[in-house]
Order: structure tokens, then sequence, then C-alpha cells
């Protein structure tokens, strides 16, 4: 029904005028960690279309961006990042789409071919294609609206400052949590590495990626707005491989990631403040 008022809508009155750059009132905000039952997300904002899609309603966006997030076995993180994250991007005049990456079986989890997985999979359900992308860690909520969800013209480190670290930058190449790379950037360097089974690296994996294909690392010039609450849980099993797999990062990475990228959708939900595809692994043991 909405698309067809819209519909309605858009042949009898003048196209919306451009959203401003950047909104005038944006600033810091809290982080509601407390527990929250995902059907009650579901219902508290109906201003987004099913399957996580949002436009602003009074003006034409600058901005559409893909939010792609890996998932398994979190449905408590789920419903507090779902929660945080709408009012959070609306409030910032993007025209948005959120999609959930659930990885299937009991194999170790592959973040980053999850991503992967989320990048191809929401390119084909937007027309024309969605330019701009936020590979987004479940448990990190942002802390300020001026960290705004676009892409630069270089790929952007998102979550420098986070609170688990003391709001201190770990290391001065980490481009894990949240990081934005535009369609081009992320199809240049192939998308992620899929041989990350397990925590850890593959974040270091893209970052050696964009260095190999001449991108470099950006942040915003004022730390203090990249701020981000992480949610707890418990620590996961990182990957021994990892070092021995950074070694190797830019030999490879032509016959390692979009390119080579196998998978079976499982699922498809379209729920009201996400769309949640589950994938298996194609590839062999
Ligand atoms: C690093 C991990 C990253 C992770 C950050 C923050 C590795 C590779 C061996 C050097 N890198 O140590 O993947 O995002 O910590 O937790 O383990």
């Amino acid at each position: 029904n909405k698309t067809i008022e819209k519909l309605i809508s858009n042949t009898t009155e003048p196209p919306l005028p451009l959203c401003e750059e950047t909104p005038s009132d944006l600033g810091p905000i809290m982080a509601n960690k407390t527990e929250l039952q995902l059907d009650y997300v579901e219902t508290k904002y109906p201003e987004v279309d099913p399957g996580g899609l949002y436009a602003p309603p009074n003006c034409t966006a600058r901005h559409r961006v893909a939010i792609i997030v890996p998932y398994r076995d979190r449905e408590q993180h789920l419903a507090v990042f779902l929660n945080h994250i709408h009012p959070f991007l609306m409030k910032q005049q993007i025209e948005y789409g959120i999609f959930i990456v659930e990885q299937y079986g009991n194999k170790a989890f592959n973040r980053a071919k999850l991503m992967n997985v989320g990048f191809v999979e929401s390119q084909k359900q937007k027309a024309g294609g969605w330019q701009c992308f936020i590979f987004h860690d479940i448990d990190l909520l942002p802390l300020d609206q001026r960290n705004l969800y676009h892409c630069p013209e270089q790929p952007r480190h998102m979550s420098a400052l986070i609170d688990k670290f003391n709001y201190k930058l770990p290391y001065k190449d980490i481009f894990g949590g949240v990081s934005a790379m535009t369609v081009e950037q992320f199809t240049k360097v192939n998308g992620f590495s899929n041989k990350y089974w397990g925590w850890g690296g593959e974040d270091d994996d893209m970052f050696r990626r964009l260095n190999k294909m001449n991108y470099h690392l950006t942040r915003y010039d004022d730390l203090s707005i990249a701020k981000y609450a992480m949610l707890e849980h418990k620590p996961s099993v990182a990957n021994p491989k990892r070092y021995q797999l950074l070694t190797q990062t830019s030999k490879i990475l032509k016959s390692d990631g979009l390119s080579t990228l196998k998978y079976k959708l499982v699922k498809n939900l379209c729920l009201d403040v996400g769309g949640l595809r589950s994938a298996v692994d194609k590839t062999r043991l």
C-alpha cells in the first residue's frame, strides 16, 4: 500500500527538493542497551518499509546507502541494534536499506564472506543498485549523529573510538567494526576475502586490498564524532590461520573475493525493520 501511495503522490505532486547535505540539528546521543523484543521493534517504526528500507518523506535523499550486517545467534543484539540504528539513520535524511546476512550451518563464523553475500544480495534488490555500502558489526551502536553514514571519496573507517577500548583507536590501520566503501571501491578490490573462518584478520585483509589498489583509509578529522558503544558478548574463537592468510593478500586478491564467492540462499525473510538473508557456504571444506 505504501508503494501505491507513493506512486500516486509522485504523479500528482512536483518532485521533492533535495535534502540538506548535513541536517543542522545533529549531535551526540545515548545508546540504550537494555533488552528488547524484535516484535516490539518491528511495530515501533511504521515509516520503515518492509525489508528495512527507508527514504525521507519530505525531501529527495542525496545518498543511497546499504547497511550490511553479518549475523548469527544474536537475536538480542539484533533488536537493540535495529532500535538504535533506524532513528539514527532517519535523522541523517539518507535513503537506506538494512541487510542482515545470517550464516547458516555450523562452520566457524565468516564475517567477511557474509559481507560479500550482503553486497551481492542487496544489489539485486535495488533498481539501479546502491552506491554506498556500510559494513556494520551488529554489536556497535554509533553515539553521534554527526557521524554521517555516507561514502566519501576514499574508504572510511567509521568506528574509530569504541567504549570497550576506552575510546582509543587500537591501531592506526584498523578497518574493523564499521567501514564505508563505494560500489566502485568495493568491486575494484574484489570485495572481501572469503577465506577467513573464525575471528580476526579479515578487516586487515581488506586494508591491504585497498592499499594494493591505491586507495587509502580515512577517518573523520574530528574523531570525537566517531564514538560507538559496544554490546556485551562472549569472546569469539580466533582464527589461527589469520597471520598466514594476511601474508598472501596482495598475491591472491584477484582469485579470492567477489569473483569466487559461492553460497546458497537458504531463507529470505522480510522483517518490517530489516531484510534477513540466510546463506550457507557452498565451497568444499
Ligand atoms: C586485530 C584483529 C582485527 C580486529 C582488531 C580489533 C588480527 C590479525 C592479526 C594481526 N586482527 O588484532 O581483525 O578487528 O584486532 O578487535 O587478529
